[in-house]
């Protein structure tokens, strides 16, 4: 077994493979262990010089997972029989050593070419073969492209004018340097207040000299309430038998978790009894005040304000001064309660309490640009900074897969979603024979517990390869006409409006230029996977096989 995840570019790479992964996190590490196991020649290319995807790259100051575990991590036993957790929700450091666990158990990183990126993909309908470029000179031919890129791979960084004058520091938060950078008593900026503007602010904060947040829209996070988990605790579930049946509770849950909606109306209840409920999902902390409320918090407009006037009560209690109560929770819902993903935090208002800290209102005076010593804004003001933070979040969803020269028989990936997202089963597109993904455009991604999803649609994809195989097909395609009525479907099963002024990335607006469209299923995870399973029992029903 391998000791420990290495570096190494010079994996043995042979020139013509069953499988070819992109990407090493959870989604590409399952399928690696899966293929392998059925005895397919497959490898995974990885740009980071480490597994983990997501969690190698997101090392910024106060980075951590928002799903509890044993929810969080791969359902594999050998990997889950003896790997203790510290925290209930952990922390980057911890997930950075799970993954060396997970790599000492499965043996995963003699089969992945680090610090290599695929820069392009072009299908041979001669052979039936994806010939795949990669940065380091390199050609691989494979049967099989499965892109296992994640949902935020691509960072996005606006065009602020004078963005290379800046002489200070300046890291998008996904791509935080390892060795740290030093902020203590240092001039700090922090653009963007999503879930990772959040945990950055409330982690830097009390060590910089200060602070000053460029807010476009107040986040209304909620509290995690975190707390160290006992060895003893978790060895006690595992004995008694209870990680399985977690397991499979994300099977049955609207987003992949050991919880979900509860069914009754709150119009049912009394506003007493609503008021109570409310605060029980609360003290639970975590996601569960919205995904585990009843769903009609999502759906009627008077329950989303009753909800909306519940966190704000929290809020305001937390945040001293008036006019920043106003900034951070406004008497006015910024937008509805959960239409942005939901944060979560553990001191993040109390950070605005600090004299040392500002809070800059874009929304009344935005950046006009970047300037040798700091940043200008629209009142002329030019505020001097030694680091600056952009947490300015990602081409979600669509990105990591379009930002990959992807060539089928009849054009790129990139020009046919230039014109809409097409996608059937949200893992396929038709034109794109032999190719995959999980955990991206028209999955129940945003919508899904990551670990959960890279197994579900991960063991789907290895099924359906494995079952083209054994009965001898080289090529199997998507049809259009299943691919139409797809996209249908997640479009009518996701009622987001399209319209609104909020920009998410659930919809692709938090890009400028970018086609504001439903990217994501969200239709439930239940009912996803039931659809998936009936259409490989169907004979992978919507696909052509040749
Ligand atoms: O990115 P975001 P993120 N000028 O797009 C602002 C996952 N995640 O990295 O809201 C100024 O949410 C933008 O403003 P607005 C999680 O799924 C998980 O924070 O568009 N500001 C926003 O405030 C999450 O949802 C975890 O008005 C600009 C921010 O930048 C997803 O990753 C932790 C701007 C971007 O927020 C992405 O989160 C962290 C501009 N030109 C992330 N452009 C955990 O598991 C954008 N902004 C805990």
């Amino acid at each position: 077994a391998a000791t420990t995840t290495t570096t190494s570019t010079t994996t043995n790479l042979p020139e013509q493979l069953d499988v070819l992964l992109v990407g090493a996190g959870f989604a590409g590490i399952y399928q690696l262990y899966e293929f392998r196991k059925r005895g397919y020649s497959v490898k995974a290319i990885e740009a980071a010089s480490e597994l983990g995807g997501t969690w190698h790259w997101n090392r910024y100051p106060g980075a951590r997972v928002d799903t509890t575990i044993p929810i969080y991590e791969f359902s594999i036993e050998e990997v889950w029989k003896d790997w203790t957790w510290k925290e209930r929700f952990p922390g980057q450091g911890e997930l950075e050593a799970y993954f060396k666990h997970v790599d000492e158990k499965l043996d995963i990183s003699r089969d992945v070419v680090f610090n290599t990126r695929v820069l392009s993909a072009k299908f041979n309908t001669t052979t039936d073969r994806w010939a795949v470029t990669l940065d380091d000179g390199r050609t691989v031919h494979a049967r099989f492209l499965s892109l296992c890129t994640g949902f935020a791979s691509k960072p996005y960084t606006p065009a602020f004018k004078g963005f290379d004058t800046f002489k200070g520091v300046k890291h998008h938060t996904s791509r935080w340097p390892k060795e740290g950078v030093e902020v203590k008593g240092k001039r700090v900026a922090v653009i963007g207040t999503g879930a990772t503007g959040v945990q950055v602010i409330q982690e830097i904060g009390p060590v910089v000299g200060n602070l000053t947040v460029f807010q476009r829209t107040p986040n209304l996070a909620v509290p995690m309430f975190n707390r160290p988990v006992e060895a003893k605790e978790q060895q006690q579930l595992k004995d008694e038998g209870l990680y399985p049946i977690y397991y499979k509770r994300r099977t049955q849950t609207y987003i992949g978790l050991d919880y979900t909606w509860t069914p009754k109306p709150l119009v049912d209840l009394t506003p007493e009894a609503r008021r109570i409920f409310f605060e029980e999902l609360w003290v639970q902390g975590g996601f569960r005040i919205w995904l585990g409320n009843h769903e009609d918090v999502g759906t009627d407009p008077i329950r989303n304000d009753e909800l909306y006037a519940f966190w704000r009560t929290k809020a305001l209690a937390r945040i001293k001064d008036k006019k920043m109560q106003e900034k951070l929770a406004p008497a006015v819902k910024p937008h509805p309660f959960g239409h942005k993903r939901i944060s979560c935090e553990h001191s993040y208002f109390e950070i605005f309490n600090q004299s040392n800290v500002e809070l800059v209102d874009m929304s009344e005076t935005d950046i006009v640009e970047f300037t040798p010593k700091g940043i200008r804004t629209a009142d002329s003001v030019e505020r001097e900074f030694d680091v600056i933070v952009l947490a300015t979040g990602f081409d979600s969803v669509t990105g990591g897969i379009t930002q990959i020269d992807i060539e089928g028989p009849k054009g790129t990936v990139r020009d046919k979603w230039a014109q809409g997202l097409r996608t059937y089963l949200g893992v396929s597109t038709a034109d794109f024979p032999n190719m995959f993904w999980v955990y991206g455009p028209h999955g129940p991604t945003a919508f899904c517990n990551g670990p959960y999803c890279a197994e579900m649609q991960g063991g789907w994809i290895v099924n359906f390869v494995d079952s083209a195989r054994k009965n001898g097909y080289t090529r199997i395609e998507a049809q259009n006409d299943a691919e139409e009525e797809w996209t249908r479907r997640v479009q009518e099963v996701t009622p987001v409006p399209l319209d609104s002024k909020v920009k998410s990335w659930y919809l692709g607006s938090n890009i400028p230029g970018k086609k504001v469209e439903v990217l994501n299923w969200g239709g439930g995870v239940p009912q996803y996977y039931e659809i998936v399973e009936n259409t490989a029992k169907a004979g992978y029903k919507g696909f052509a096989l040749w």
